[in-house]
């Protein structure tokens, strides 16, 4: 099993980090609180506990990235759904990404006003899931005044090669933003900087943490087990970060002043245990 972490990050990790683009940080939820986010994922995919605010995206049909739908409010009960995002709206997921070496790692990069781009959960359904091509999570699609530059990237579930675990091209990080627009990169851009024998795979157990630079190029593929894999992702930023096209727009704080609070955070809908509504 892996050892539960408490001590913040070393010289040695930051340079690492700093190298590669990425850094495991271990398992940091205790076995109780990771089983009670798996329950909550659940709860929330099946609409046992629901908010207004989240952002559904159910998983394609087809497992080709083109054939994601839309996505918007919470359609059915269904675990397979691919995307869920804002999070930081349910008490459990807010405890959570509040923990103090995510604030700790949020404040050597940020300084002490941070929030979130997106609190996100990723699913790879089992025996579904749909590809996500190589990309970066930042450019002029994201509508920031700046690029986000971490992102935590938790495993709900043991993430391996057959249920669609990430895999990154270490040090690509570097190369910045390889498009303005950003995100996806050209099949040029795959050809020449994501090469197949350059990546690594992330497998990972069930509560181990990773930390993600943003321009990290990553992909994942699909799941081929019954066994899905759930994940919680959360990209931090500095709290002064406002919308491109709307400069009144800040983003929800979840460390320092005016930072969210678990205790205000209280769900729309609460069904019967074992219902859905
Ligand atoms: O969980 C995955 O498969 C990918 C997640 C991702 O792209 C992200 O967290 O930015």
């Amino acid at each position: 099993m892996t050892r539960q972490r408490t001590e913040a990050l070393s010289v040695a990790e930051w340079a690492l980090f700093e190298a590669e683009g990425y850094l495991r940080l271990g398992r940091i939820a205790s076995e109780e609180h990771l089983s009670r986010l798996q329950r909550r994922m659940d709860d929330i995919m099946l609409g046992r506990v629901r908010y207004k605010e989240m952002y559904f995206q159910l998983d394609s049909a087809t497992g080709a990235y083109g054939d994601v739908p839309n996505g918007g409010e919470w359609e059915v009960p269904s675990l397979a759904y691919r995307k869920i995002e804002k999070l930081e709206r349910d008490a459990e997921f807010l405890r959570y990404l509040q923990h103090p070496l995510f604030q700790a790692i949020c404040r050597r990069v940020y300084g002490d006003s941070v929030s979130v781009y997106r609190s996100m959960f990723m699913n790879k359904p089992a025996l579904q899931g749909t590809i996500l091509p190589y990309h970066q999570d930042g450019g002029d699609q994201w509508g920031l005044d700046r690029n986000p530059l971490i992102t935590l990237w938790s495993a709900l579930d043991k993430a391996t090669i057959e249920n669609g675990c990430m895999q990154v091209i270490p040090g690509s990080h570097k190369l910045g933003l390889l498009s303005k627009q950003g995100h996806t990169i050209t099949p040029k851009q795959e050809s020449e900087h994501a090469k197949d024998e350059a990546s690594v795979f992330l497998e990972a157990e069930a509560g181990e943490v990773i930390l993600l630079h943003n321009w990290l190029l990553h992909r994942s593929g699909v799941n081929t087990i019954e066994r899905p894999r759930r994940a919680f992702s959360v990209c931090y930023m500095d709290g002064a970060t406002r919308s491109a096209h709307n400069p009144e727009r800040g983003f929800p704080l979840v460390f320092g002043v005016g930072a969210l609070r678990p205790e205000d955070q209280n769900p729309d809908v609460i069904a019967e245990a074992g219902s859905a509504v």
